[in-house]
């Protein structure tokens, strides 16, 4: 009878055992499939994310044969419309980045501070309803030292007593959202600096043609103002707006000889966004183009997910 009870009690824990087996299994098997799929559409999404990385090369490479001036009529600049592909669909657009203020530009090409760009780049932060003492942290941030060189500068001291502690980088940037690393910067003030700055090499000027309405307004202290997003936009279907001659006639001479050498009508920085979409999964690739002046084109940085 005790043998019997036994045996009964083994019977019942083997069953239970063999059901949490077989539902692991099956849980397994149906976890391991679906983390397959998503990797198959991850890499075919990549594949096709290269694909439009090239078109947007060719795009650029004949564009530079046509004319000297890079404007927002041109091929380069229509967005791409959600075009079907095995499983799914491609989409993506080419922005111009001069048409935004380089913010590695704070610095000369010898380290030391840029004070005209520094005094742009408060404008910028003023226009953008963010704080503008953030361009003197900034400038703390790029510069080599690590002396609190500015108004409002920060340096490692600032830094190491933040939670978990870090220190400046003290280097060119390759990434806005580097913005995020000075303490206090919120997210609300990146969204709002974000469509109007870009991490270029320094010396970067900035395309008329394509600058946003904050980028333009901020050039000159007061002086320039040729309307907002929707004005330009209307001047801009036909061609570039404004030109560099609108500058000349609005500022007087010596503020035009000054604002020269950090502007342009044509660019050599653009950046892809390709959104590739298969089944669940959704990848967008960030790809940093810089086109050469023979029209030669390469990726200088590709980012997935985050820009
Ligand atoms: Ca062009
Ligand atoms: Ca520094």
């Amino acid at each position: 009878m005790r043998q019997r009870g036994v045996a009964l009690i083994t019977a019942v824990v083997l069953v239970a055992i063999a059901t949490v087996l077989a539902a692991r299994v099956g849980t397994d098997a149906a976890i391991d499939l679906h983390r397959t799929a998503g990797i198959a559409a991850l890499n075919q999404g990549w594949q096709v994310a290269l694909g439009a990385e090239a078109w947007a090369a060719q795009i650029l490479n004949e564009d530079i044969r046509d004319t000297q001036v890079d404007d927002l009529s041109e091929n380069w600049a229509r967005p791409v419309p959600p075009l079907p592909i095995d499983g799914g669909s491609i989409e993506g657009t080419v922005e111009d980045m001069q048409g935004r203020f380089n913010l590695n530009n704070l610095l000369k090409a010898d380290g030391s501070a840029d004070e005209v760009n520094i005094a742009r780049f408060r404008r910028l932060l003023r226009l953008a309803d963010v704080d503008e003492r953030w361009a003197g942290a900034l400038a703390d941030w790029l510069d080599a030292d690590t002396v609190d060189t500015f108004p409002d500068g920060a340096e490692d001291g600032v830094y190491i007593g933040q939670s978990p502690p870090y220190r400046t980088a003290n280097g060119p940037i390759t990434t806005t959202t580097e913005l995020l690393a000075l303490p206090g910067f919120t997210l609300e003030d990146y969204a709002r600096v974000r469509p109007h700055v870009a991490a270029l090499p320094a010396g970067s000027r900035i395309n008329v043609c394509t600058a946003t309405p904050l980028v333009l307004a901020a050039l000159v202290e007061g002086a320039t103002d040729f309307g907002d997003a929707e004005a330009l936009a209307r001047n801009r279907q036909e061609g570039c707006f404004p030109r560099l001659e609108d500058l000349r006639a609005t500022l007087d001479q010596e503020q035009f000889t000054a604002l020269q050498t950090a502007v342009s009508e044509n660019t050599n920085w653009f950046r892809l966004v390709a959104i590739v979409s298969i089944g669940t999964s959704q990848l967008t690739l960030y790809s940093l183009l810089e086109r050469n002046n023979a029209g030669g084109v390469r990726a200088v940085v590709r980012s997935i997910g985050t820009e």
